[in-house]
Formats: C-alpha cells, sequence, structure tokens
C-alpha cells in the first residue's frame, strides 16, 4: 500500500460505499463538461486544488492560528496556513492575510466584526444595483443590524455615481464604506473611494470577490493599495477552491484576525486552506496572467456579439469577466430565460438590472461570464457562436429549438474539454 492511498478522492472507495452519491458527482461533471458554464462566479478548479480540499487535512481541528493554536497536532497544518498567508502577501502586495474564512459571506461579516458594532452607518452599493446581500440587504445581518446607505448607478450611463457616494457619505458620516459589487461589469476607482473614505474618516472595504482573480492575473488594477481591508471568494476567476479570504493593512490585521476568530468562526477548514494556498501558487505564473487577460477579452468579444445578436450590455459593454445584460429589448424576462437556457444546457443566472422593473426572482437581465469558458481554453473567436447560442436560447420560444441548441452546445463544448480525460 503507497503512502497516498488514502491520499484524495478515492472514488471506487466512494462507488462501493455510497453509489447514490458517487452518481451524483459523475452526474454534476457530466454536466460540467458538456454544457456551457457561464456563471459569472464560477470557474472550474484544478485538479492539483481538487486534490488537497478532498484531503486528511479535513479531519484536523486547528482554532486559533500558526504556533497559536487551541489543538495539539497542528505543526503540519500550520505549514500549509503559513504557505497560504506568505504566498497570499506576495501575491497581493499585502501587508498582511487571513486564509480562514469559510466563504465570502463569512469574510464580510468578519470586516463588519472588526470595524463596526450593530447600528453603525455602513454605505455601499444595494443589491439591486448590483451590490452583494452582505451590502445591507434587508434579508441579511448587513441590513438588520446596521444601518445601510446605499448609493446608486447613473440612470444614463450606468456606471457608479461617485458624485453620489460623496455626497452619501458627506451627510450620513458612515463607520465603513463598501466598494465592489457582484453584477457590476465595469472597474471600480479604488482611488476616488478612497479619498472619500478620508474625507469622512471611514474604513473603506473592498469586496473584490468577483474580480480578484483578475487583479491576481495583474489585468486588472489592484484595490489593495488603496483600501484598509479587501475580502473575497477564493472560488471566481481566481479558481480557487469555495472560501473566503481577506487582505488588510497592518495596522487591521490584529483586528481582523480576531474577528475571523474567535468573533466568527470556530476551527478553519485546513483543507481548504492548503487548497487556497495550491491555487495563489497557480495564480503567480504567467500561464495565469495569460488567463486572466483572456478572461476579459473574451468577455468583450461576447458583449459585443451578444449586443449584436439584440441582448443589451448594461453600461454598454464590460471592463471585467461579467456582462450583465437586459433583456427587455426582447421582451424576455430574467427568469424565463434562464429556464430555456437551461433547457439548451447553458448555464447562466437571472439578475436584476439596474432600475429594474421587475422583482428579484423575476427580474429583467441575466448575467453571464467567461472564467469557466476561458478555462476550457476558449478564445474571442468562439465567442460570436457562443452569443448566438445564448440569444437563440433566451428567444427559443419551442422546446424542441432548446434541444437542438442544446445539441450544438454538446458539440462547441466537446472542442475544449472540462478535465480532459486522462
Ligand atoms: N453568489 C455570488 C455571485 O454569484 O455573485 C456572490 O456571492
Amino acid at each position: 500500500m503507497s503512502a497516498n492511498t488514502f491520499w484524495g478522492p478515492d472514488f471506487e472507495e466512494l462507488q462501493s460505499q455510497d453509489p447514490q452519491i458517487a452518481q451524483i458527482l459523475l452526474d454534476e461533471l457530466n454536466r460540467q463538461r458538456t454544457g456551457l458554464q457561464l456563471i459569472a462566479s464560477e470557474n472550474l478548479t484544478s485538479p492539483a486544488v481538487l486534490a488537497a480540499f478532498g484531503s486528511v487535512l479535513s479531519n484536523k481541528y486547528a482554532e486559533g492560528y500558526p504556533g497559536k493554536r487551541y489543538y495539539g497536532g497542528c505543526e503540519v497544518v500550520d505549514q500549509a496556513e503559513n504557505l497560504a498567508i506568505d504566498r497570499a502577501k506576495k501575491l497581493f502586495g499585502a501587508d498582511h492575510a487571513n486564509v480562514q474564512p469559510h466563504s465570502g459571506a463569512s469574510a464580510n461579516l468578519a470586516a463588519y466584526a472588526a470595524f463596526t458594532k450593530p447600528g453603525d452607518k455602513v454605505l455601499a452599493l444595494s443589491l439591486a444595483q448590483g451590490g452583494h446581500l452582505t451590502h445591507g440587504s434587508p434579508v441579511n445581518f448587513s441590513g438588520q443590524w446596521f444601518e445601510p446607505i446605499h448609493y446608486t448607478v447613473k440612470k444614463d450611463t450606468e456606471y457608479i455615481d461617485y458624485d453620489e457616494v460623496r455626497s452619501l457619505a458627506i451627510e450620513h458620516r458612515p463607520k465603513m464604506i463598501i466598494a465592489g459589487a457582484t453584477a457590476y461589469p465595469r472597474l471600480v476607482d479604488f482611488a476616488v473611494f478612497r479619498q472619500i473614505a478620508d474625507e469622512v474618516g471611514a474604513i473603506l472595504m473592498v469586496d473584490a470577490a468577483h474580480f480578484i482573480g483578475l487583479v491576481a492575473g495583474k489585468a486588472i488594477p489592484s484595490p489593495v493599495p488603496h483600501a484598509d481591508v479587501v475580502c473575497f471568494t477564493t472560488h471566481k476567476v481566481l479558481r480557487g477552491p469555495r472560501g473566503g479570504m481577506i487582505l488588510c493593512k497592518e495596522e487591521h490585521a490584529k483586528a481582523i484576525d480576531k474577528a475571523v476568530f474567535p468573533k466568527m468562526q470556530g476551527g478553519p477548514l485546513m483543507n481548504a486552506v492548503a487548497a487556497k494556498a495550491v491555487v495563489l501558487k497557480e495564480c503567480d505564473t504567467a500561464p495565469y496572467q495569460d488567463y486572466a487577460k483572456q478572461v476579459i477579452k473574451n468577455a468583450q468579444a461576447l458583449a459585443a456579439a451578444l449586443n449584436d445578436q439584440g441582448l443589451r450590455p448594461v453600461s454598454g459593454g464590460t471592463d471585467t469577466h461579467l456582462i450583465l445584460l437586459d433583456l427587455q429589448g426582447i421582451g424576455v424576462d430574467g427568469k424565463e430565460a434562464e429556464k430555456r437556457c437551461d433547457a439548451a444546457q447553458i448555464t447562466l443566472n437571472k439578475n436584476s438590472i439596474p432600475y429594474d422593473p421587475q422583482p428579484p426572482m423575476i427580474s429583467s437581465g441575466i448575467r453571464v461570464g467567461t472564467p469557466s469558458i476561458t478555462t476550457q481554453g476558449m478564445k474571442e473567436d468562439a465567442m460570436v457562436e457562443v452569443a448566438a447560442l445564448i440569444a437563440g436560447a433566451v428567444k427559443a420560444t419551442d422546446p424542441s429549438t432548446s434541444i437542438e441548441i442544446g445539441k450544438k452546445v454538446n458539440q462547441l463544448v466537446a472542442k475544449y474539454p472540462a478535465y480532459k480525460r486522462a
């Protein structure tokens, strides 16, 4: 028996112990391989990341931080966490990194916990305009425990209204200002946010979950020099394991570490921490930088081709990995478009657009992104076909048309296989 018999996922073992779950894993692999994966917040992580994620490190309790744990036997996992921290600091040029948050929402909660008290005012982009649940949505802790004030995007350009950010900041003097979004296709001007935060003495938190992979690949400007704290997920463009991370200035290091543990979380997921270390090494390479740039080129080509098909990109295009599409011009709502695309094996999500007349569960838009299809090796030339498939699916009223489009989807992705067979 070799040392690595128990290493990672032992699929035959799973098949014999739990054939139902084994079949679900195979079905999901097949879904990812045969369909078009266009959810802007998803990616296809590497086998190396999956190996670390599905490893015996999952067994270890390690409450605390390297060298200061509440459990014995942490000398091995300490090495994984130190590597992840050092790699994060180097990759992003950050003073301090906390690699323990279980998710982006947990990372954001830790930032609130470090810098604010219940009842404090927090200025952010609302969910309806492209923000995140944790940016003050009434159904989230952030909207229930804090006093959210929301800035918007301009009605005409659909770009963030920085004048409004400034005037709201001056009027309300928020404790924290959040920059960053989940459905905003344009670059965010972090220098302007910094200036506004300084004017009113607020903490600047950047929720970089969506675009941190583009920053890692040096494809767009970094928020790190401007922000007090940068929170993000590790599984979007960054292409790591499902999880969260926080970078901050040295002066905030203690507050952030205390906020993550013991204020907000217990034991870190050491398998996830090791997998984060793996992806941070992958990101610090020329091929990853090429990948990040290609993600944007593909998104821009896809936005232009979708516009040609009558699907209007909000703000006229994109600077990043995501495109928000307004479907009002073709008379289909977001919910119906998502359903029709599902029927054609095109996976994307309905999404509110700015000033959407429809409620969020219906919405007037869809959101698409290029992280996964770029990982599969697609380049700009494939985007015209991807756009035609999306537009065809969104406009298809007859289920047989969806099935025909699904076959074309299968043929296209077969040329760019996810998780190539050995
Ligand atoms: N759920 C993520 C997204 O899809 O954008 C944000 O956390």
